[in-house]
């Protein structure tokens, strides 16, 4: 495998930028490797600056359920982009894509755009403490609700990699306020609202976690969630950036059935673009600034090319499409478990729709701890095997896969095969 190109980019990237990256895990710490350095995408394939090419099972993270370079979402983006790229006022896109989320997503009512997961759930909280005129947020370890100072804090994806719990820079009195529980532990929140319930403002969960490899919640989780924060009057916040108009038509609330009182969404939203969202009933929504007293604000928010991204995807989603993500998200399970059978590798793989998780343990996991009990070592080597073979996985255990519309069966047979060159 050639990577002379990726590596000269990538020394040159770090000349000027901490770590030659944007953004951690991006860095291929995990992994022990340098970066490839991506020059294209389309469907289901990257491609490399030193002309490799791979089948992408990261799919930036989560945004491009549709694939790279999907041809209804760069019309879209052209057409907008040809009229103005941005404006800071009102556009009628935004109208249209609030609508179609409201309609999609049962807890939406009305919705606040901005850029990123972050400023939503930053935003979010802001919003329910308002609301409950409490501090206290319950959050969950392994959970990553962005870089907000207030979640950084025993947090999954790239602050999983630490070395500390808590990030720098973080003063003891914002951090004070934030306690964090163990993920699919009923009894530890019961204990916490016993003690602390009429001070808690909010609990703060992915109702899928990932961001710590994917993890499904037990049984009664999300629902003792609704319960005790409906009992003490607190909020609860579904971060719902990964797996909003991923596991279906509008978020993991409809498949469990629980409406929380805030939803914070990214991602698919913004169809690759930088978009964020947080939405919930009007009593709450109304609190915003200007109807409110809640501020919160941003240049690029609701911006016209990030709008029509997120139309564009939108508009490419129905529950045909979902059930087809579900068959072959089903196919890669089978195929994986079997592939490793085969190589007497035991591998647990969670796995909504076409979101999954790969954890090298003979059992499920359940939480953070047991994320940490399995075999992380595993890992690096899987990872640079995959890559070598054309299989671009997300270079750190804690984070999900994503399959898209674009991936074929040929695609996924492809990745077991890797599995099966590389023994
Ligand atoms: N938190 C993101 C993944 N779960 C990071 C993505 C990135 O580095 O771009």
């Amino acid at each position: 495998m050639k990577n002379n190109r990726s590596k000269e980019i990538f020394d040159r990237l770090k000349k000027s930028i901490p770590g030659g990256v944007n953004s951690p895990v991006r860095a291929f710490k995990s992994v022990n490797s340098d970066p490839i350095v991506i020059k294209s995408g389309k469907g289901s394939i990257i491609k490399d600056e030193d002309g490799n090419q791979y089948i992408d099972f990261v799919g930036s993270w989560g945004p491009l359920i549709l694939g790279h370079a999907h041809p209804s979402v760069i019309k879209a983006v052209l057409e907008a982009v040809e009229k103005g790229v941005s404006f800071g006022a009102s556009t009628e896109l935004e109208a249209e894509l609030a609508e179609m989320i409201v309609k999609a997503v049962p807890s939406i009512e009305m919705i606040r755009f901005v850029n990123s997961g972050t400023e939503a759930t930053m935003s979010a909280v802001r919003l329910a403490r308002a609301y409950t005129k409490r501090d206290i947020i319950i959050k969950f370890e392994g959970c990553y609700h962005g870089h907000a100072d207030l979640f950084l804090s025993k947090s999954g994806s790239g602050m999983a990699e630490m070395d500390e719990p808590v990030s720098a820079g973080i003063p003891d009195s914002t951090i004070s306020e934030t306690i964090t529980l163990p993920y699919n532990d009923l009894e530890s929140i019961e204990r916490i609202f016993n003690k602390k319930g009429n001070k808690i403002a909010a609990v703060i969960v992915e109702p899928i976690a990932g961001n710590m490899g994917v993890i499904l919640p037990i049984p009664d989780f999300l629902e003792r969630l609704r319960g005790i924060t409906e009992e003490y009057g607190s909020i609860l916040i579904f971060d719902e950036v990964i797996t909003g108009f991923r596991v279906n038509y509008g978020g993991a609330q409809k498949i469990y059935n629980i409406c929380p009182d805030i939803t914070c969404l990214g991602k698919i939203i913004g169809g690759g673009f930088p978009v964020g969202a947080y939405g919930g009933n009007h009593d709450i929504m109304k609190m915003i600034a200007p109807q409110g007293s809640v501020y919160q604000a941003g240049t690029l928010s609701g911006n016209p090319v990030a709008m029509s991204a997120g139309l564009a995807t939108l508009k490419n989603l129905n529950n045909k499409v979902y059930s087809d993500l579900e068959n072959r998200g089903a196919y890669v399970e089978g195929l994986l478990i079997n592939t490793f059978k085969e190589e007497n590798i035991t591998v647990q793989i969670p796995r909504c729709g076409s979101m999954f998780g790969l954890f090298f343990s003979p059992s499920t996991i359940n939480n953070w701890n047991d994320v940490l009990s399995s075999k992380l070592e595993f890992f690096k080597d899987f990872h640079l095997k995959m890559l070598k073979n054309g299989i671009y996985l997300p270079p750190s255990p804690f984070e999900s896969y994503f399959i898209s519309t674009s991936h074929t069966i040929e695609d996924i047979i492809k990745f077991s095969s890797a599995i099966k060159k590389s023994k």
